[in-house]
């Protein structure tokens, strides 16, 4: 039994993240992620769209994920490690490097990222859409009260 150790944050779940799981899941035979939470996410600048319960919860609906479990700190990966018996650290290679002293403790892999799709994009086509709203009542609004004052 091979056991596949990940972190993440994982807001807005998207085809990135499905993409990462799964092929995680195929280097080994159970995958357990850390799912960083509201507080730590604060501690780095980061504010999710998605509450931490929200997001371990789609998480654990994700048939390539086997247990999730809290990332509270950066510093708790050589204990999660030994608590889960695991094998292999992997991430996506935007943290190439990043995690190399966990060897020998463990195999560390980063596989490539999916292009074109992240968190930040989606969060950005969320406001753009909502901004294109705002505008257009906006300009409705305008019309109406000229049609109106033309009364
Ligand atoms: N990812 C990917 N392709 C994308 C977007 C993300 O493969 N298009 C991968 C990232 O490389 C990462 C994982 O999906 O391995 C989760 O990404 P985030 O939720 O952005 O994770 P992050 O906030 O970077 O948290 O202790 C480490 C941190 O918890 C990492």
């Amino acid at each position: 039994m091979k056991t596949v150790i990940t972190y993440g944050t994982f807001d807005l779940f998207h085809v990135g993240h499905v993409r990462l799981l799964r092929r995680l899941r195929d280097l080994g035979d159970r995958l357990v992620v850390g799912c960083s939470t509201d507080e730590f996410n604060a501690s780095k600048g980061k504010h999710s769209v998605m509450p931490y319960d929200q997001r371990v919860e789609v998480l654990e609906a994700c048939r390539y994920v086997d247990k999730v479990f809290p990332e509270n700190s950066w510093d708790q990966k050589p204990e999660d490690i030994r608590r889960e018996g695991a094998d292999i650290f992997a991430m996506g290679d935007d943290w190439v490097g990043k995690f190399d002293y966990l060897e020998p403790q463990v195999e560390v892999v980063y596989l490539p990222r999916t292009q074109d799709i992240s968190t930040t994009e989606v969060r950005q086509l969320v406001k753009s859409l909502h901004t294109e709203k705002v505008e257009e009542i906006k300009s409705a609004i305008d019309h109406l009260s000229s049609l109106v004052s033309g009364l």
